[in-house]
């Protein structure tokens, strides 16, 4: 059982996202760069595939096929993680506690892909035809594998 995973973050931006699991939480910790400044979807998709980029890594990593939403909605996808907003200097510091994602079992994040999106992500409330699949948060500027790491 791991309780430790890593992604890489890859592509137009970069950055280093850790996933630690506690108890029945995952916090998400970290930082991307070469952000815009302001706010940018941030999802768990369901393949851990970049064969053909962060395309390949398929819809939001959603097990109970359920509507897109945000992060403390009851109805959401497992990888829904909502935002994360870049400062002045393209920086965003990740710092997220979910229930919904874990490193064990069902909702196992572990192998997917973990991806940052050049526009925000409406939280499936924005009413576009992308907002409940999407939140309509735009290309993926870039994504990496989520795998386990050394404790
Ligand atoms: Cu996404
Ligand atoms: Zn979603």
């Amino acid at each position: 059982m791991s309780t430790k995973a890593v992604c890489v973050i890859a592509g137009d931006v970069k950055g280093v996202v850790y996933f630690v699991q506690n108890g029945d939480s995952v916090n998400v910790t970290g930082e991307v760069t070469g952000l815009a400044p302001g706010l940018h979807g941030f999802h768990v998709h369901e393949f851990g595939d970049n064969t053909n980029g962060c395309m390949s890594a398929g819809p939001h990593f959603n097990p109970k096929n359920l509507d897109h939403g945000g992060p403390t909605a009851e109805i959401r996808h497992a990888g829904d993680l909502g935002n994360i907003e870049a400062d002045a200097n393209g920086v965003a510091t990740v710092s997220i506690s979910d229930k919904q994602i874990s490193l064990v079992g069902d909702n196992s994040i572990i192998g997917r892909t973990l991806v940052v999106h050049a526009d925000v992500d409406d939280l499936g409330l924005g009413g576009h035809e992308l907002s409940k699949t999407t939140g309509n948060a735009g290309a993926r500027l870039g994504c990496g594998v989520i795998g386990i790491c050394k404790l």
